[in-house]
């Protein structure tokens, strides 16, 4: 059975840098990759319009100072396949794919106590055997079931955006979309374009901000990267990992015309800056619903039919307790004659058909049907992977009350295993590229120090995890995010245990307590 230092399980951001590190340890690697190409999440997610929220500039590797300045972003958001375009260039600067097995999906993961290494069964590479095993499985990659009553009779076409083919053109089709987070908000207006006619059907109205994207014009990106370590430090030193204006001003302590010039401000610069706003937007519902409402008034100003403005007006969630989202025409969309709403809280589907959905009001025929329903987020990828620790105890039998990891990245009886963005951690309240060096930077300078100290086991201690758990508990209860049914919740999928699983306290918090727990011998893991 070929035996390696490390076995990384996914090829996306997380698991390249990681491959990297590893290698400059002088450790031997292999990475298991389902996709047939690196990119993880945005290898799959080709839906049209998919793109990052996230600045291009700041949503990038920060590791090296030469990738940095070279790569040049078309864009001030780039698309998905500007962004696989960068991820393949990673991949060929560093020489990453000679170890990377591409369609392999790892299956089980076992701990053999007796030699204190990993046995990985992967389903088209075999069997494979490490001293550690570092999971960068990404938080959003497991698309969540479609729960909808006799979708199987449909017998038009059905598909996910998570999982988009290359030869879809809606051009004349009658084309439903059934989901309105941020890739129902992303692919809406693109489709809309060709389309026949696209009905839309809404569950939860999210706020969403406009990115006014734009080209990025050669020297504003020259002039970025010449101030490049200043603006990653501020990232790291953020809440967000994003080098975007943090405000330090609450809200409430301002007139109405300082705060209506506030909110316009940033909804003038668009996307995140808008939730950056105020100190107190997360924490203050009275102050969140100041934010709430000006998102309320701008959909009220931009779609014509009051009717369907108003079903487009969030109101059963505080302003970004679900995921924010950043779109471009998404309310206008709704101005046009071949695009429709139906709000299934007052309209639900009954059924499908062979050929469109009855809902409790209308019949819509449809040629194809998009779900853009979501994922199993954050727990999803390691719950379809039998991963089993001490004494063959698996980890979703340790996680049925909800996931557990400390700093969220290491698990009590899971010796050797690593998570990169785990529930416990920052990942998807962040800049998720700041999470992803976080984590990696961390756990390499791990096992360096165990190298040169002759530690063959690493383990989180028990009592250490539940402290962790403890706290990002309450960070969370601090924040509004307690007030949705959100992913972030394991809300969105039925039977998930109910627990909030991101760090909400910031990255650069996140950040010090890291740094802290190595500068004090790895506090909370056992080291033999
Ligand atoms: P999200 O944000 O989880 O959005 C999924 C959407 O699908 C959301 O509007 C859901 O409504 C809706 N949904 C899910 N199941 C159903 C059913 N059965 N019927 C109707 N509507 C449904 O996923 P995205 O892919 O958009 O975005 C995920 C992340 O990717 C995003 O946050 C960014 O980080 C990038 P609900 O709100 O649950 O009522």
């Amino acid at each position: 059975m070929p035996k390696f230092d490390v076995i990384i399980v996914g090829a996306g951001f997380a698991g390249m840098y990681m491959l990297h590190r590893v290698r400059q340890l002088g450790l031997s690697a292999v990475v298991i990759e389902k996709g047939g190409d690196v990119g993880g999440t945005w290898f799959w997610n080709r839906y049209p319009g998919a793109r990052c929220d996230v600045e291009s500039l700041s949503y990038s590797y920060s590791f090296s100072s030469e990738l940095q300045q070279e790569w040049e972003w078309s864009h001030r958001y780039a698309t998905q396949p500007e962004i696989l375009r960068y991820a393949n260039h990673v991949a060929d600067r560093f020489d990453l794919r000679r170890d990377i097995l591409f369609n392999t999906v790892a299956k089980s993961a076992a701990f053999d106590e007796s030699g204190n290494d990993w046995e990985v069964r992967a389903e088209g590479g075999g069997e494979l055997r490490a001293r550690y095993l570092v999971m960068a499985t990404g938080c959003l990659s497991v698309p969540k079931a479609p729960d909808l009553p006799h979708l199987d009779r449909f017998k038009g076409r059905i598909l996910h955006t998570a999982d988009w083919p290359d030869d879809m053109d809606f051009t004349g089709l009658n084309v439903g979309v059934i989901g309105t987070g941020s890739s129902g908000i992303q692919s809406i207006p693109i489709i809309a374009r060709p389309a026949r006619h696209l009905t839309v059907f809404q569950r939860t109205p999210n706020y969403s901000i406009p990115a006014w994207n734009s080209p990025l014009e050669p020297q504003e990106q020259k002039d970025m990267k010449a101030k490049y370590d200043e603006l990653r430090a501020k990232s790291r030193n953020s809440l967000s990992g994003d080098y975007a204006e943090e405000c330090v001003v609450s809200i409430l302590d301002l007139t109405e015309d300082q705060r209506e010039a506030e909110f316009e401000k940033r909804w003038r610069q668009g996307g995140f800056n808008y939730q950056y706003a105020f100190t107190d937007l997360m924490t203050s519902e009275a102050a969140n619903e100041l934010a709430a409402e000006f998102v309320r008034r701008k959909i009220r100003a931009t779609v014509r039919d009051a009717k369907t403005a108003e079903r487009l007006c969030p109101k059963n969630h505080a302003f970004g307790a679900k995921r924010l989202c950043v779109d471009t025409d998404y309310y206008e969309t709704f101005n046009r004659d071949n695009v429709s709403l139906v709000d299934l809280g007052d309209d639900p589907i009954r059924d499908f058909t062979a050929d469109g959905v009855r809902t409790a009001h209308r019949y819509v025929p449809l040629d194809v049907l998009v779900l853009a329903t979501g994922f199993d987020a954050m727990t999803g990828a390691l719950s379809k992977i039998d991963i089993r620790g001490r004494g063959h105890a698996t980890l979703k039998a340790c996680w049925r009350e909800g996931p557990k990891a400390y700093l969220g990245l290491a698990v009590a009886g899971f010796p050797n295993l690593f998570l990169i963005t785990g529930p416990g951690s920052p990942s998807v309240l962040a800049n998720v590229m700041v999470a992803i060096e976080q984590h990696v930077e961390w756990i390499s300078d791990l096992l360096a120090f165990a190298g040169k100290n002759g530690v063959t086991v690493i383990e989180a201690d028990v009592e250490a995890q539940e402290n962790w758990a403890r706290q990002v508990t309450e960070g969370a209860a601090r924040t509004l995010y307690m007030k949705a049914d959100s992913w972030y919740l394991g809300a969105n999928v039925p039977g998930k245990p109910r627990v909030f699983m991101p760090y909400a306290d910031g990255v650069s918090t996140y950040g010090r307590i890291c740094s802290d727990v190595a500068e004090q011998g790895y506090d909370g893991f056992h080291l033999a």
